[in-house]
C-alpha cells in the first residue's frame, strides 16, 4: 500500500483555515473601557465618557479616514446638515475633532447615554456598569 504524498494536504488547508475564523473581530469592552478611562483609576466620568464617545463617533463618520468630517460624510452617517453646520464651526465645511468635542450639540446628545450607563449616579461609571449599558442596547438594536 502507498501513502500519496499530497493526501494530507486538505486536512491541514482545513486545519489552518478552522483556526483562522476564531479570532476576534471586535474589540473586546475591557479595552474599551480602559481606552476611555483616560486617568487609568478605574471609573469612567461623564467628560471622559463623552470625549471617548465623540472620538468613536468621529471615527465612524470620517469614512476616508483623512481626521476630517465632511458634511457629506456626516450626512451619509445618519446626521444632519444644519447639525453638521453648528459643528463646523470653522466654516471650512470639514470638522475636527476638536470642533467636535466642543460642540454643544453633541455634548449634549452624549449626555444621554451617560446617564442611562451610570446606573449608581455617582457621576462616573465602573466597567460593571458599562457592560450592563452595552448589554442592554445591544438587547434594544435587535
Ligand atoms: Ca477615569
Ligand atoms: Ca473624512
Amino acid at each position: 500500500m502507498k501513502l500519496r504524498p499530497g493526501s494530507l494536504l486538505p486536512i491541514l488547508a482545513v486545519a489552518v483555515t478552522g483556526c483562522a475564523t476564531t479570532a476576534p473581530k471586535t474589540v473586546p469592552l475591557e479595552q474599551r473601557f480602559k481606552k476611555a478611562d483616560t486617568n487609568a483609576d478605574g471609573r469612567v466620568t461623564r467628560a471622559e465618557f463623552t470625549d471617548f464617545m465623540i472620538e468613536d463617533a468621529f471615527l465612524r463618520y470620517d469614512r476616508n479616514h483623512d481626521g476630517l468630517v465632511t458634511e457629506e460624510e456626516y450626512v451619509a452617517g445618519g446626521g444632519t446638515a444644519a447639525n453638521f453646520r453648528k459643528i463646523n464651526t470653522s466654516g471650512t465645511g470639514k470638522a475636527t475633532l476638536a470642533e467636535a468635542r466642543a460642540s454643544k450639540v453633541i455634548r449634549d446628545t452624549m449626555a444621554v447615554p451617560f446617564d442611562e450607563a451610570d446606573v449608581s449616579r455617582n457621576g462616573s461609571v465602573t466597567l460593571e456598569e458599562y457592560q450592563a449599558y452595552i448589554a442592554r442596547r445591544d438587547a434594544e438594536v435587535r
